[in-house]
């Protein structure tokens, strides 16, 4: 960050670096130079045209809900359009290289033009100090080419959730390109109601169907990328599915939305290709719930989905036992008692 002064605790910070238009650049590792004391979250953004020409400006879901008189910069998307999040910091993470032979390729013919770095200032103590904020990364970049190409998979939903009810948020989609990917982090994002989200590949028909897990995680731990646990690849027919557990015990309805007191359900996949053809269709989204379910589409065996989809993971993925889930409220209990309801539910959509 060029010297920044946050004026608000959750306040979202964006700066804006162009990238050379000419000769594309390849990143193999981000380093952050940031500690958690000062930042409580930074996201790295390909974007196509930055939210906006200033050297800083306010960004981030909450920020058009807040009252922007009392701000020091103005208010604008983090990217106005061609978004994609290319790394992810919390909680003091340590330095992060892509596998061997990998690179995100950025600038000349790609899409994206401009890096966009989101900080979250999660307290004031050093502006009130009178220092300025300097937090970021410092990716390793390089003009050769490596063999492998890293791209984002983004799976997300819309929907809404009715007051005290479990509700799964889900979305999947049918890989049609000709190409082999080989998934090898993951993010989940969700706001204060969910409690897990999970990826899957989809392979097969019918009985023969098998999903398998690429990632689950609680969206109430740091939202960074984290590596996956198993080997799996993704190739042209297979299905990519994600599902969002959320509990609302509120009196009110919570949509999908982009301040924070709205909803998402979101399933990033970092994964890496041979060569140079990412996929070209990198959102997957439904209309989620209660519009979309995954047995809704035919080709989706619902039988096969793992129990686990819709359970909280042990640790690290996971809140360690006897820790609360959302911010004080002990329902995990409810997560087995609700999931057989919620498997009943969906055998009305079979057919
Ligand atoms: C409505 C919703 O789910 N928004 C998400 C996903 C999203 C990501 C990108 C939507 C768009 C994007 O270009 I990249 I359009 C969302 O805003 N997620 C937040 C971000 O601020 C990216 C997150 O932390 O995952
Ligand atoms: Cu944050
Ligand atoms: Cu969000």
């Amino acid at each position: 960050m060029p010297d920044v002064v946050a004026t608000h605790v959750d306040d979202y910070l964006c700066t804006a670096y162009a990238m050379d238009q000419d000769k594309a650049t390849y990143i193999t590792s981000f380093n952050p130079s940031a500690t958690s004391n000062d930042a409580h979250h930074i996201l790295l953004f390909g974007c196509t045209e930055p939210g906006s020409q200033e050297k800083i400006w306010n960004c981030g879901e909450m920020s058009f809900a807040d009252d922007s008189s009392a701000q020091n910069y103005k208010s604008a998307p983090t990217c106005a359009s061609g978004s994609s999040i290319i790394y992810a910091w919390a909680l003091d993470a340590e330095k992060t290289e892509l596998p061997q032979d990998v690179a995100f390729k950025l600038g000349g013919s790609t899409p994206i033009k401009y890096l966009v770095l989101q900080v979250h200032y999660a307290n004031l103590d050093k502006f009130k100090a009178g220092e300025t904020d300097r937090s970021g990364l410092i990716l390793t970049k390089s003009s050769t080419p490596t063999p492998k190409r890293a791209g984002v998979f983004l799976l997300l939903t819309g929907g809404y959730i009715q007051s005290n009810t479990e509700e799964v948020f889900e979305a999947a989609c049918r890989i049609d390109q000709d190409i082999e990917m080989h998934p090898f982090a993951f993010r989940t994002h969700a706001h204060k109601l969910g409690l897990v989200n999970s990826g899957y590949r989809v392979r097969g028909e019918g009985d023969d169907q098998e999903w398998t897990e690429i990632g689950r995680r609680s969206p109430q731990l740091p939202q960074m990328f984290y590596p996956t646990q198993n080997d799996v690849t993704i190739k042209q027919g297979d299905y990519v599915a994600a599902a969002c557990t959320m509990y609302n015990l509120q009196s009110h309805i919570v949509r999908i939305g982009s301040t924070g007191n709205d909803e998402m359900c979101n399933f990033y996949m970092m994964y890496w290709v041979d060569g140079d053809q990412l996929l070209q269709n990198d959102v997957c989204s439904s209309s989620g719930p209660p519009r979309y379910y995954f047995g809704h589409d035919r080709d989706l065996n619902v039988d096969k989905i793992p129990e686990t989809a819709f359970r909280v993971p042990p640790p690290p993925n996971g809140p360690a036992p006897g820790e609360p889930l959302l911010g004080g409220h002990h329902h995990m209990t409810m997560q087995h008692k609700a999931n057989p309801r919620k498997r009943q539910h969906r055998y009305q959509y079979i057919f």
